[in-house]
């Protein structure tokens, strides 16, 4: 990507940070195997990290708020850009040794979001997107998929788990994709269905009951990839509901009539 001082100082963080959280995943390979698993010592990798990516980018714009998963909201005193951001995205793939979680920061301004930088530190791929700048991966100008029918899509989703969301309503959505997708895939890691979905990996993904850093970067990664990343239920601010749908322009009609159809009880 043709690097702006923003996205240079959005990479510098995440790629710092990455290295943190890559000599951890080592550490937790080593750690399934004792009794207590390694879920302590990730929350500290991701506090790790949090820390060291908050560091960066205060360095470099000192003014700037942040909206943190593990350290909460700390206002800034411009009054207009916030930093969000998820040290580690896919932590349940991250504890359990599966190599597909991402580092995520996206920027808001005045709440909206207008950059976003993930990367997977296990496969080397750095997604980066500006509002009016375009959406990369690594080098490679990205763009979405161009399949115009859901019948030949592959859709990515969240499933709620214990403690998690409405599973039936979550079953109705299910069943209506499954009956018009080609393929269905759940991986785990919000910010990289996104990025995948702005190359083209994925044509479309549902999920709901997302926060803000789980989803920040990636709907900057979609839009200029030239597709669309709203809310499921058609509200204003996805970044608030945390009930996103994404994908290029043709999955959205389809994904559309299938949560219709699934709310109709169809
Ligand atoms: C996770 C997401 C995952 C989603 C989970 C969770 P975390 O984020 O990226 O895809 O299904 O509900 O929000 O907790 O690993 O940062």
């Amino acid at each position: 990507m043709p690097a702006s001082p923003l996205i240079t100082v959005m990479t510098g963080a995440a790629r710092k940070a990455a290295r943190a959280v890559s000599r951890d995943f080592g550490e937790v390979e080593n750690l399934q195997v004792s009794q207590k698993g390694p879920a302590d010592f990730v929350t500290r990798a991701d506090r790790k990290a949090e820390k060291v990516i908050v560091e960066e980018l205060k360095k470099a714009r000192p003014k700037w708020g942040f909206q943190l998963e593990e350290g909460g909201e700390i206002a800034g005193t411009d009054g207009q850009h916030v930093w969000v951001v998820d040290p580690i995205d896919g932590t349940t793939n991250f504890i359990h040794g599966i190599p597909h979680f991402a580092v995520s920061i996206g920027l808001t301004r005045n709440g909206e979001p207008v950059a976003g930088v993930i990367y997977n530190p296990i496969t080397d791929e750095l997604f980066a997107a500006e509002r009016g700048g375009g959406a990369y991966l690594n080098d490679r100008r990205l763009r979405v998929s161009g399949r115009r029918d859901i019948s030949d899509a592959v859709i990515a989703c969240g499933i709620p788990h214990r403690g998690r969301g409405d599973h039936a309503e979550f079953r109705r959505e299910l069943a209506q994709v499954q009956a018009k997708a080609a393929g269905i895939r759940r991986a785990g890691t919000a910010s990289l269905d996104l990025a995948w979905v702005a190359a083209g990996r994925l044509d479309g993904y549902w999920e709901r009951g997302l926060q803000p850093w789980d989803i920040c970067a990636g709907i900057v990664m979609v839009r200029e990839a030239g597709g669309f990343a709203a809310d499921i239920d058609g509200g204003p601010d996805v970044m608030n509901t945390g009930d996103i749908m994404a994908g290029n322009e043709h999955m959205q009609s389809g994904l559309k009539a299938c949560i219709k159809a699934a709310r109709a009880g169809e």
